[in-house]
């Protein structure tokens, strides 16, 4: 095992403050308390080798020695390897976290973030877009997860990356008020996101942009 660099951009519009995937890498780490440092990559001219460790020229990306590994539900995975606190060491358990992290990508973000999308570029109307993938999240996702996160206080297995995940998907769908008619769903974000380790990575996310606007204005 190595030192671990978590890749960010260096600088991002003010829009996408906050929720950079980045956030969910720091969280994790913070929580496993596993030591770290931060890398920028740049924003607006994207380098070939910024592409070889991100094959889409996106960010984040983690390096752990020799390994770069990037998608931020592989990161987190890869995290959860080093320790228990981000993923329990019994089958049950871990079977548990696995499954719940790639519903909280492939079932819940899937469907969250065309919604979210739309609200940031204004486009809720009455297109059939719209009503698509509002339909998508509210009727056919969130329902089903309010009823699994009624009564508990994490996903099933405890808290765990898969939280993480499902947390920060489900706190962009609250910044527009998506989260009003499921209590257990806003709950369980503003649970959360009352952590340290959420807070402390937020905290240092917004710190890491307000720098770059400060070298950008010299
Ligand atoms: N599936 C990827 C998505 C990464 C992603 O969407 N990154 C955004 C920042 S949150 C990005 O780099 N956007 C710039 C772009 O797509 O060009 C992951 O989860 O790591």
């Amino acid at each position: 095992m190595g030192e671990l660099i978590l890749t960010t951009y260096d600088w991002v519009p003010e829009m996408p403050r906050g929720l950079v995937r980045d956030l969910r890498v720091r969280w994790a780490l913070e929580e496993a308390g596993l030591p770290y440092r931060v890398a920028s990559t740049p924003f607006e001219d994207r380098k070939p080798e910024h592409f070889a460790h991100q094959p889409f020229g996106q960010v984040p990306w983690l390096t752990d020695g020799d390994l770069s590994i990037f998608e931020s539900g592989a990161i987190l995975l890869h995290l959860a390897e080093r320790s228990e606190k981000l993923m329990p060491g019994d089958p049950a358990g871990r079977n548990a976290v696995k499954q719940w992290l790639f519903a909280a990508l492939n079932s819940v973000e899937m469907a969250s973030l065309p919604w979210v999308m739309l609200h940031f570029m204004n486009a809720v109307d009455d297109t059939p877009a719209w009503k698509f993938f509002e339909g998508f999240l509210t009727a056919s996702r969130l329902p089903h997860l309010e009823r699994v996160l009624s009564g508990r206080e994490w996903l099933p297995g405890g808290f765990s990356v898969a939280d993480i995940l499902m947390a920060d998907v489900l706190r962009a769908v609250d910044r527009f008020d998506g989260l009003k008619a499921f209590p257990a769903c806003r709950a369980y974000v503003a649970r959360a996101t009352a952590r340290p380790g959420f807070i402390k990575a937020l905290s240092d996310q917004m710190a890491h942009f307000a720098a770059a606007d400060a070298r950008r204005a010299v």
